[in-house]
């Protein structure tokens, strides 16, 4: 029996990009709450694994040459879970570089961009007084989300998952469809998107990973409640950090 990977993790849908990963390829792990609105991801301990201050993070204990390794990035994650057990990272080159252009297109726009969606219609109205001054990032970023939903509706328009078969660049778009309607996204106006989003939503090991850590949080960060403040406070207009000490999180 391997010895089960660390997931360091907080239920986001960057956290969900793992756990449905690990479900999937059948990896044992354990998770390990990083409470990103309380601001353990400044613990020292965890910027040795994760340098930018972020999650989802692993160290697998049974690692490269038999030794520990720690992964920021989930989709660098993605990639060596991929590699370490042979599954959804295609059989060829051709293949693989199919799965690797769409799991880079999730990493640099259908997730940054989509984040910002959500920043700028739900999280920032709670911190702006003048909702008017929220209606140019509203509108871009709701556009950009309405351009990204259209290239994934084009590509899926004749065939079942974005690069053919089924691979790590499904789990890494899926958890970012989940909250489509926050991006101000119908799937209506997207069928081809709503057919992918049904056919892997069906995936039982989709169904454990996506609810992984969700009794972690019940705090609704676009909320009034002392919580979602500290967290938005927490979260929200962090600079450069010279110098990392324990008082500072
Ligand atoms: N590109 C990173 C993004 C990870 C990321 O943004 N994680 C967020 C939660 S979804 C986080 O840890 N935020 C903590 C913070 O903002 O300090 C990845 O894909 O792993």
């Amino acid at each position: 029996m391997p010895s089960p990977i660390d997931l360091w993790f907080w239920p986001t849908p960057n956290g969900h990009k793992i756990s449905v990963a690990l479900e999937e390829m059948e990896v044992p792990y354990a998770i390990k709450p990083l409470n990103i609105g309380a601001g353990e991801q400044f613990a020292p301990a965890f910027l040795e694994i994760s340098p930018n201050n972020r999650m989802p993070a692993i160290v697998d204990p049974d690692g490269p040459g038999g030794r520990p390794i720690s992964v920021f990035e989930s989709g660098a994650i993605l990639h060596y879970l991929a590699r370490k057990t042979g599954l959804f990272h295609g059989a060829d080159e051709r293949a693989r570089m199919e799965i690797d252009q769409w799991l880079f297109w999730q990493m640099g726009g259908f997730g940054p961009m989509l984040g910002q969606a959500h920043h700028f219609r739900h999280y920032a109205r709670a911190m702006t007084p003048d909702q008017r001054q929220l209606a140019y990032g509203v509108a871009r970023y709701t556009n950009e989300a309405h351009r990204l939903y259209g290239v994934l509706d084009r590509r899926l328009a004749d065939r079942e998952f974005v690069a053919g078969d089924y691979s790590i660049a499904d789990m890494a778009i899926w958890p970012w469809a989940v909250p489509h309607r926050i991006q101000g996204v119908d799937l209506a106006e997207f069928p081809h998107v709503q057919a992918w989003f049904d056919r892997v939503a069906e995936r039982p090991a989709v169904q454990t990973g996506r609810v992984a850590g969700l009794e972690l949080t019940n705090r609704n960060l676009a909320g009034g409640g002392k919580e979602a403040g500290d967290a938005r406070a927490v979260l929200f207009g962090q600079r450069a950090r010279r110098r990392v000490a324990p008082a500072q999180y």
